[in-house]
């Protein structure tokens, strides 16, 4: 019988959460990246070794890389691309020689995720990441100032956004501003509004046509270096999956990914199938994707989120919120056997909770609240093994 893999992710030696408490969550695989160096650079296997080696030292195995990220030049098909795309080939082809089997990315232009809270109280007293939209718009239109963002919103969204925006205080406003800006996970520095306005400018002409395009180049020119060195890619959709700030976000729906399978075929072309993500979409059948695209998932993020009809969401318990997880588990638990293998998963996020609540972490990288959903879900799946009779 095959049950997943289990895994945390570590931001490396600075996160205060330990390999030492990864390992005691039961965890037997590390998701984690080269943090220290910079988009679009090459990771020497020196320097991956050395991360592998710190690793193993506690018992546990290197199993995915998460992220090895796209410079924007890629993205965009400006600038110096071309010397980006060898190195990624390049870095494809050591981390292989390290005996990495798979390593995730995402294809969203300039942001990664995008909350604008990341520590929502719950009524039980802990805390999680929300997405409002109120909040968002207000952002766009009256601390961002972008141009053109009205067009992007209806007038009772304004109207409710601008309510939103007056009825705070200066306080209130920056938080949000740095909410939102927090930039990508691991990274402490937010942008400043004219670097994200300059950026934003960098994308005035690519809209999700072109950008399906650039993502499908990148895969026909990569997936056979992956193929070749034994590694399977692993895409990260994109959270929330629909456009933000007029950007375009073409890993959103199971459109979206049959598409993406189909510019390369390949198993190595696959997928990081994020159930929160996916699953703040409510057009997106979680179950039927997993079985569908069953052959290409490489990665499991398992994360719930509870969704309102305003267009807001918040991360919600694992076993909670509006995904059906034992439906998408019991697809995994079918997709393991036939396929003969593990699939790694990772908790994905957790809420801040007892002892997490007096300790500055990543957001959603909490150690106790990533704890609760890993052994919930493990129970989950074990449940669903002896029920039918795999186990
Ligand atoms: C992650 C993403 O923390 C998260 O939300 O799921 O940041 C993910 O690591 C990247 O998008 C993958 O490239
Ligand atoms: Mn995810």
């Amino acid at each position: 019988m095959f049950l997943m893999e289990q895994t945390m992710r570590w931001y490396g030696p600075e996160d205060p959460v330990t390999l030492w408490h990864i390992r005691q969550a039961g965890c037997t695989g590390v998701v984690t990246a080269l943090h220290h160096i910079d988009y679009g650079d090459v990771w020497s296997v020196k320097e991956i070794a050395k991360r592998k080696n710190q690793i193993e030292a506690v018992g546990m195995t290197w199993t995915v890389v998460e992220s090895l990220p796209v410079h924007e030049d890629i993205k965009k098909q400006s600038g110096d691309w071309k010397t980006y795309l060898k190195s990624y080939k390049k870095n494809l082809q050591n981390l292989a020689e390290c005996g990495i089997k798979v390593v995730t990315y995402n294809f969203m232009p300039i942001l990664d995720w995008l909350r604008t809270d990341p520590s929502f109280p719950l009524p039980d007293g802990s805390r999680t990441l929300r997405f409002e939209r109120a909040a968002f718009v207000a952002f766009d239109l009256f601390l961002l100032k972008r141009p053109g963002a009205e067009a992007d919103y209806t007038a009772a969204e304004i109207v409710k956004a601008k309510a939103r925006f007056d009825a705070m205080s200066n306080q209130e406003r920056r938080v949000l501003y740095e909410n939102i800006l927090l930039g990508l996970p691991g990274d402490d520095e937010p942008f400043t509004a004219a670097e994200v306005l300059e950026a934003l400018q960098g994308y005035a002409k690519i809209d999700a046509n072109k950008l399906k395009k650039h993502l499908f180049d990148f895969l026909q020119e990569v997936v056979p270096v992956a193929e070749e060195v034994g590694l399977k890619l692993a895409i990260h959709p994109d959270d929330p999956p629909y456009p933000m700030l007029g950007l375009p976000r073409v890993v959103c729906t199971e459109q979206d990914v049959a598409e993406l399978l189909a510019a390369a075929p390949s198993p190595a072309n696959g997928l990081c199938f994020c159930a929160g993500s996916y699953g703040s979409r409510p057009d997106n059948d979680l179950p039927g994707m997993v079985k569908r695209f069953g052959d290409h998932i490489h990665f499991l993020h398992l994360r719930n989120t509870k969704r309102d009809n305003e267009g807001n969401f918040h991360e919600a318990e694992h076993l909670g919120g509006d995904t059906d997880m034992p439906a998408v588990v019991r697809e995994v638990l079918a997709i393991m056997q036939r396929r003969g293998s593990s699939i790694p998963m990772r908790p994905d996020h957790g809420h801040q909770m007892l002892d997490d609540l007096d300790k500055k972490t990543y957001p959603g990288y909490s150690a106790i609240g990533r704890l609760r959903g890993l052994a919930e879900l493990r129970g989950l799946e074990k449940g669903l093994a002896y029920a039918s009779g795999l186990a």
